[in-house]
């Protein structure tokens, strides 16, 4: 038995596993649980970040408009199923215009550290790289600076400080679709200056883990349990009909997370269902966040679905880690 190190979440949504069903991820039954319409300027609502929040849920969606602009909208829900999204995108303020101006915003993840809600997103800033700011409410955003030089994607904070330092993982990319990628570590003082990288792990070139051989990148915040950090990414192989997303997942040391402890040989969720397998991107799974109940082990995933519609799945930390240890990837 394993134990998550957080909090209680008794309200966390939740199905039970299917019978007879043998991966680690089930979906749940209703999905999608947002749809591609459900603000009403939205072409697409996908890859989003959801938290706890005032004793329901608050997010921040990823939402590209019927003109294709990608950017970012809070919304809130008293159950985690069905959403309100605002709509008008997030406003941040911040110190510096020359940061504040945006060029598109995509692929949030949503982090409560100490005392308020950390935001990171790849944040177009002459190419992609990672914008960080944080919200109290989720009314009122604020921008830092942006952690990185451009080209970079997938910037993923750790839930607390490592010794003395906050965490954040990320995937040093390309300005166009990337048809590389490996996750690496990098710590700071203060949210701003970025440093001490470490390369954490990257993708798999032999055949017996090839759905990860082209680019992978961290999903949503690493869940704390006493083994080490419960990570949960995303792997792309590239084929004749263009990339294919699927989930995997990790076990990173608990203080110094750039060590893998095990990682898993087979994926864990792929795209099989038709909202997963048929949308404006064909075949993506893209997880960016997890909900996460102390008491009861339970995880519910969050992920975006063929850049279309986000989709929900379940686990415990128990199924998830004993299939990741079972099937560990030698390398
Ligand atoms: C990545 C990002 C994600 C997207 C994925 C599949 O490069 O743009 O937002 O889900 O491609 O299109």
């Amino acid at each position: 038995m394993s134990k998550i190190i957080g909090t209680p979440l008794p309200n966390i949504p939740w199905e039970d596993k299917p019978a007879n069903y043998n991966m680690p991820i089930w979906r749940y039954s209703k999905n999608p649980v947002i749809h591609r319409h459900d603000m009403p300027h939205a072409n697409s609502i996908f890859n989003s970040a959801v938290v706890p929040f005032n004793g329901g849920f608050a997010g921040v969606f990823r939402c590209d408009s019927r003109g294709l602009s990608m950017d970012l909208y809070a919304g809130f829900s008293d159950d985690g199923l069905n959403w309100k999204i605002n709509t008008e995108p997030i406003q941040f303020i911040g110190a510096d215009e020359e940061i504040l101006k945006k060029e598109y915003r995509y692929d949030a993840r949503v982090c409560f550290i100490e005392d308020r809600y950390y935001i990171t997103w790849c944040n177009g800033y002459h190419g992609p790289t990672i914008g960080i700011g944080y919200t109290f409410d989720f009314k009122t955003f604020y921008q830092l600076e942006n952690a990185f030089l451009p080209y970079n994607r997938n910037g993923v904070l750790f839930p607390r400080k490592i010794g003395g330092y906050y965490g954040m993982l990320s995937r040093p990319s390309d300005t166009g679709h990337t048809p590389f990628g490996d996750i690496f570590f990098s710590k700071s003082p203060d949210m701003e200056f970025w440093g001490h990288h470490r390369y954490v792990m990257g993708t798999f070139r032999g055949d017996a883990s090839a759905w990860q051989s082209t680019k992978i990148g961290a999903g949503p915040t690493p869940i704390e349990t006493d083994e080490g950090w419960l990570l949960i990414y995303h792997g792309v192989i590239n084929t004749c009909n263009g990339f294919v997303y699927r989930m995997g997942a990790a076990l990173l040391d608990l203080d110094e997370p750039w060590k893998v402890k095990y990682r898993s040989k087979f994926y864990v969720l792929g795209p099989e269902e038709l909202y997963e397998c048929v949308g404006d991107v064909p075949n993506v799974v893209f997880p960016c966040a997890a909900l996460t109940d102390a008491d009861t082990g339970r995880i519910a995933i969050y992920y975006g679905c063929a850049d279309t519609v986000t989709g929900l799945a379940f686990t415990t930390v128990d199924d998830l880690l004993e299939y990741v240890k079972k099937n560990n990837l030698e390398l």
